[in-house]
């Protein structure tokens, strides 16, 4: 396993949309492996395919996070969509690892169900409330060049793209 650099915004990848898997390989196998080890150490609760330089439709996530390995439960889902979304909404402070440091609040549906493939190429649905349906939707819309600053103001959103900028030539190892 290796850990992959995460690209950060105003990066024109991350505004990609990302292609259906059609086979899973060894290489998408290694791809999810790296992911998960790259959003443990980053830290995060998930991570997309974009954000790592991939355009193809796959991300993890495990919004269990804890410090110690033994209880991971890292999901990896393939070609994920949303097939049911609740009308009550939840406003949730997001974050995003290629927005370091940024937060704001997102309103979203508070439950959804994701249909997606799993890495054994098994059909899944999972469903999800608060935290976990805030990530399985922000994930998604990394895969179709979405970004949680997108859902605030443009005032805001240039806001936080300033202070990224800022902090990426102060230090740029970030
Ligand atoms: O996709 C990403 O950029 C990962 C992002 C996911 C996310 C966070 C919050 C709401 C929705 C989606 C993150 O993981 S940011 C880091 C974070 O939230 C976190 C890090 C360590 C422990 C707990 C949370
Ligand atoms: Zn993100």
């Amino acid at each position: 396993m290796s850990q992959l650099p995460i690209i950060v915004v105003p990066h024109p990848i991350l505004k990609e949309i990302a292609k259906p898997i059609e086979t899973i390989t060894d290489a998408i196998k290694q791809q999810a492996a790296d992911m998960i080890e790259t959003m443990y150490d980053a830290p995060g609760i998930g991570l997309a395919a974009n954000q790592v330089g991939k355009l193809n439709r796959i991300f993890v996530m495990d919004t269990n996070y804890r410090k110690n390995d033994e209880s991971r439960d890292a999901k990896v889902l393939i070609n994920p969509e949303i097939v049911w979304r609740s009308e009550e909404m939840s406003v949730m402070e997001e974050g995003c690892l290629s927005i370091p440091q940024q937060f704001a609040e997102v309103e979203r549906p508070r439950t959804v169900r994701v249909k997606y493939i799993d890495l054994s190429g098994q059909v899944q649905e999972m469903e999800g409330s608060d935290l976990v349906s805030h990530c399985l939707q922000h994930e998604l819309d990394h895969l179709n060049g979405v970004l949680f600053i997108d859902y605030l103001s443009r005032l805001k959103r240039n806001m936080i793209l300033r202070k990224v900028d800022k902090m990426m030539k102060d230090s740029p190892v970030l």
